[in-house]
């Protein structure tokens, strides 16, 4: 539940990912009448709040490369195998319901331990495959700091269904999840058994369906004219419960779409000059790594009424973010008239 670009050979979001997150306040719980209307709808939720059980980590340091210096960051290569783990899962067997109840409860760990807000306890729930996945090192310490520069999400456990078993030992459950109190995430976790503990050892993605009335703006990154837009179709919508961002790369580079609450009246541009400092702006969801001609939803609950916005990090190739050459825009949620 990492919450970071995957790093397939793309360093700039990770890097701006990185920069950005410095100083984020720890994000404020906004759990409104539906989060709690869909908690209670979770079949599998357990109606207990669930203590984070953690191994300890073996005594270990961060990778010096890796630990976010400027040298680090401005280049020394990270070993990353270009497609590693995104290999199609294979299909499951429904698990019976002893197991089922076991994935159920190392789902409700894992996100215990995420919303512990110590990212020791869960990356110690995490394989060295996961670990070289998202943060492109099987070392748990740079995980750590990785994560540790990162904005700090609440997790808020919305539903665990389909809890599967596979020929290779690996469980897997889907979840849905509100991140922050907005950022709401569909995906399949993949468990394995590592003595007492079952840990994290992949994520797919799975498009994300919030319940409740539903705005829905398409988001043209990129076009044939200029590759830095971003095109909402709408530059603004009415509040409703959820409002999901259909973002289309349109361009010739792959891009991304995050987006931000800015203090007040403040420029956008300050983000990259400074002048808006970073703990004054809220990380409010992302979508990363869409490639030319893809498509991602961004799903967004409880959105209180103000401007949003909505911007693109990755580096062109001369190092520049596209943010810089023109990839931002503000949206605006309007209060209900
Ligand atoms: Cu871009």
């Amino acid at each position: 539940m990492s919450r970071r670009p995957r790093q397939r050979g793309v360093r700039g979001p990770v890097v701006v990912a990185r920069v950005l997150a410095v100083g984020i306040a720890v994000l404020a719980l906004l759990a409104g009448g539906f989060v709690q209307s869909a908690a209670v709808r979770a079949q599998d939720a357990s109606p207990t709040p669930v203590e984070c059980d953690a191994p300890e980590l073996p005594p270990g340091t961060p990778t010096p490369q890796m630990e976010g210096s400027p040298a680090a960051l401005e280049g020394s290569p990270v070993a990353v195998s270009e497609e590693t783990a995104e290999a199609t899962p294979e299909a499951g067997t429904p698990a019976d319901e002893a197991t089922a109840a076991e994935i159920t409860a190392a789902v409700e760990n894992y996100v215990a331990c995420f919303d512990s807000g110590d990212p020791a306890k869960y990356v110690a729930l995490e394989t060295e495959n996961y670990w070289e996945e998202n943060y492109g090192s099987g070392n748990p310490y740079d995980a750590v700091a990785s994560e540790s520069e990162g904005p700090s999400f609440t997790a808020e456990l919305v539903s665990i269904s389909n809890p599967m078993t596979y020929s290779d030992g690996r469980v897997s459950a889907e979840i849905e999840v509100v991140l922050g109190g907005h950022w709401y995430v569909h995906e399949i976790m993949y468990f394995v058994q590592d003595g007492e503990y079952w840990k994290l050892d992949q994520e797919v993605e799975l498009a994300p369906e919030p319940e409740g009335d539903t705005a829905v703006v398409g988001v043209q990154l990129g076009s044939p004219e200029d590759e830095y837009t971003i095109i909402p179709n709408a530059t603004s919508a009415t509040q409703s419960p959820v409002l999901i961002f259909h973002a289309t790369n349109a361009g010739q580079e792959a891009h991304e779409l995050l987006v931000l609450r800015l203090p007040e009246g403040a420029d956008p541009m300050g983000l990259l000059d400074g002048s808006v400092p970073f703990e004054q702006v809220e990380f409010i969801g992302a979508v990363f790594d869409i490639q030319p001609g893809g498509s991602q939803d961004l799903a967004l609950v409880n959105l209180d009424p103000g401007d949003y916005t909505l911007i693109c990090f990755v580096p062109s190739p001369d190092g520049t973010p596209h943010a810089a050459l023109g990839m931002v825009t503000t949206f605006t949620v309007d209060a209900p008239a």
